[in-house]
C-alpha cells in the first residue's frame, strides 16, 4: 500500500529502529514508548488490523505471535511478563490502520489498560 506508513518502513522508505526481522514478520521500536520495552511487530504485508489478518487465514497471525514472543525473550522481558496489544478500530485507538502488535514490557503493567 503507497500511502501507509507502516508499509514504508517495512520497505525501509522510513527510517525505524529495527529489533528483528523474522520471515514475513518485522520488528521496531514504537517512536512513543509506553514501557521500557515497546516494540511494534508487523506483517510485511498489509492488513488494516487484527480482524483482516485473521480473516486471511494463511497462518501469519501464528507467524506474529511468534515474533511478538520472540521479541520478547530477546528484549528480556519474557520471564518477567509482558503484554501484546493489537488496537483494532478507531474506538480501541488504533491510529495506523495496517495490523500491529504492541509488545510492551519492562515495568509492572496494571490491568485493566485505559
Ligand atoms: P496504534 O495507536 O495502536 O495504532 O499504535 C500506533 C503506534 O505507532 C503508536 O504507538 C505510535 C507508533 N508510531 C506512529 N508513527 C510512528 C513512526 O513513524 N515510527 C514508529 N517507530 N512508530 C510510530
Amino acid at each position: 500500500m503507497t500511502d501507509c506508513l507502516f508499509c514504508k518502513i517495512v520497505a525501509k522508505q522510513v527510517p525505524a529502529d529495527i529489533v528483528m526481522e523474522v520471515g514475513r514478520a518485522l520488528a521496531f521500536r514504537d517512536i512513543n514508548p509506553q514501557a521500557p520495552t515497546h516494540v511494534l511487530v508487523v506483517p510485511k504485508s498489509h492488513y488494516e488490523n487484527a480482524a483482516a489478518l485473521a480473516a486471511a487465514d494463511d497462518g501469519l497471525a501464528d507467524d506474529l505471535l511468534k515474533a511478538c514472543h520472540a521479541v520478547a525473550v530477546q528484549e528480556g522481558v519474557a520471564d518477567a511478563g509482558y503484554r501484546v496489544v493489537f488496537n483494532t478500530g478507531h474506538g480501541a485507538g488504533q491510529t495506523v490502520f495496517h495490523v500491529h502488535a504492541h509488545v510492551l514490557g519492562g515495568r509492572d503493567l496494571t490491568w485493566p489498560p485505559g
